[in-house]
């Protein structure tokens, strides 16, 4: 049976009510805390490993889920960077729902 892996960078308000949904669709994941380059929060990053048929409801289940969201990037931040002559005020970014990669497996095992 063939597996893909799934890597799924979430918005940390969103993880529970995800991982919950997908645990009551009998769906494992593993969920590291990782930090966003842009914005430099935090957010989450699950990895599941699934049978290849069952990655459009893992996927089905992400954009149910996962809303996507307005957030200000900070001026400071904005000025680290050397933009701030094209912002004048704190610049709103659209931060989507989830962010996935969904990657073939050569082997899944577990021991
Ligand atoms: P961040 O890197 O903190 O990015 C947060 C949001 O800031 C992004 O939302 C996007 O709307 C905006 N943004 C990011 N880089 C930008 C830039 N150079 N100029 C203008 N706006 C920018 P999303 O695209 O929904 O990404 C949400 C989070 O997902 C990211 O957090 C990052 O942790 C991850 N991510 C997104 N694309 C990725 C990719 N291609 N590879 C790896 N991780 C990715």
């Amino acid at each position: 049976m063939a597996h893909k892996l799934i890597l799924a960078i979430v918005n940390d308000d969103d993880r529970v009510r995800l991982t919950e949904a997908l645990l009551r669709e009998g769906f494992r994941a593993t969920k590291l805390s990782s930090t966003g380059s842009f914005l430099r929060a935090g957010n989450s990053t699950l990895i599941l490993g699934v049978k290849d048929i069952d990655v459009p409801k893992v996927m089905g289940i992400l954009e149910e889920q996962c809303k996507s969201r307005q957030e200000l990037v900070s001026e400071l931040w904005l000025a680290e960077l050397g933009l701030e002559p094209d912002y004048h005020q704190p610049l709103s970014v659209n931060v989507g729902g989830a962010t996935v990669f969904v990657i073939d497996v050569e082997q899944f095992k577990k021991f």
